[in-house]
């Protein structure tokens, strides 16, 4: 942690901070260890406060040994004014994105000798260290692992919630602590949705099948997407499934550190514009994922942040057309010093599952 709240406080001077309060979960948990769902930092130049409350103290303790732990009282934000008045800090940051305005109403009012100044932190988790890695890979070792045993579960006449809760009961067993976000099975005509939510639509042989779907590992996330087939695929089945295919693979190949995200989202968006399904892929190419599944930066048209090493983004191209269908391939991939390594293991060949 203590490399975390270094790199925290060499950001303090260059806004003008005398320290930052912290309240989002997953920072919260980035610069201190703590993963309980209630309670605020408090970073200084010299200071490492948690103020948590009576639930948490045991576990504080625990979890962030080099905080001093601070239980509260029925207002976290009187407790907030007392570490703060102790140390005579006068210039304090928040994070505007996760600050509600009546939280913010209630530090204004709560501690009123204070000039507070928004700014954001997500972007000292961008590049993961050793540990972080460990967990993504082991999120992502999960995911594969489900989907291998998936296919098998698979038939026609089942529902897309049976596939659905299947995966996520496959990943609960092999350890994941929850699902990475809300799983997507869409088959057939459905697959036209790019977010399509699992219904009771009964898969049935010449059904395209798009599953997304990722695990939890010490609150990291992973997240992958294969389409695969009930029975033979048509010749337009294989075509749009190799379009997709070949745009997946360039742009995973097209992922390395000083690129943006729009220059690696415009080569790979090319191969599926040049097949002439341009206007079926309308979302961005990828997303950074750890301790949140979306991360900034992301892989789209619109993204001129630079990709650095030991980030780690999806790449997950798709073609959706309405009334057909669709196809999504989506891999993980770990931005390395020359490019990047691939982090999902599993197959990207059309799967012809047995109907
Ligand atoms: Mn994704």
């Amino acid at each position: 942690m203590s490399a975390r709240l270094q790199r925290l406080r060499a950001e303090l001077p260059a806004h003008g901070l005398d320290g930052v309060i912290i309240s989002k979960p997953e920072n919260r948990r980035y610069f201190s260890g703590f993963t309980g769902s209630a309670g605020m930092l408090w970073i200084s130049g010299c200071d490492a406060k948690l103020l948590t409350d009576f639930r948490y103290i045991e576990q504080a303790t625990a979890q962030a040994p080099g905080y001093e732990i601070r239980r509260h009282g029925s207002s976290i934000y009187a407790a907030l004014d007392e570490v703060i008045k102790t140390g005579k800090h006068v210039r304090v940051g928040f994070e505007s994105d996760a600050v509600t305005v009546d939280i913010f109403q209630q530090l204004c009012k709560s501690v009123p000798d204070v000039q507070f100044t928004s700014l954001k932190l997500d972007h000292l988790r961008q590049q993961k260290d050793e540990a972080e890695l460990a967990c993504i890979r082991e999120a992502v070792r999960i995911a594969d692992k489900a989907f291998t045993q998936v296919l098998t579960y698979i038939h026609s006449g089942m529902r897309e919630y049976d596939v659905a809760v299947e995966l996520e009961y496959i990943m609960r067993k092999l350890g994941s602590e929850k699902p990475a976000f809300d799983t997507i099975v869409a088959s057939g005509k459905r697959g036209a949705l790019p977010h399509g939510q699992p219904s009771d639509k009964v898969l049935s042989a010449g059904d395209m099948i798009t599953m997304d779907f990722g695990a939890v590992y010490q609150g990291y996330h992973s997240d992958m997407t294969r389409t695969v087939v009930l029975g033979k695929a048509s010749a337009r089945q294989k075509e749009i499934y190799e379009t997709v295919l070949a745009a997946q693979l360039t742009g995973v190949a097209s992922v390395r550190p000083g690129r943006s995200g729009k220059e690696v989202d415009a080569q790979s968006r090319r191969v599926i514009e040049q097949a002439g399904f341009g206007d079926y892929f309308g979302h961005g190419l990828g997303h950074s994922v750890g301790l949140v599944i979306h991360e900034e930066p992301r892989l789209s048209p619109y993204s001129e942040s630079i990709l650095r090493e030991n980030t780690v983004v999806t790449v997950e191209p798709g073609i959706y057309i309405p009334d057909w269908g669709g196809v999504r391939i989506e891999d993980m991939v770990v931005v390395t010093p020359a490019g990047c390594e691939i982090l999902t293991a599993s197959s990207k060949q059309l799967i012809e599952l047995d109907v």
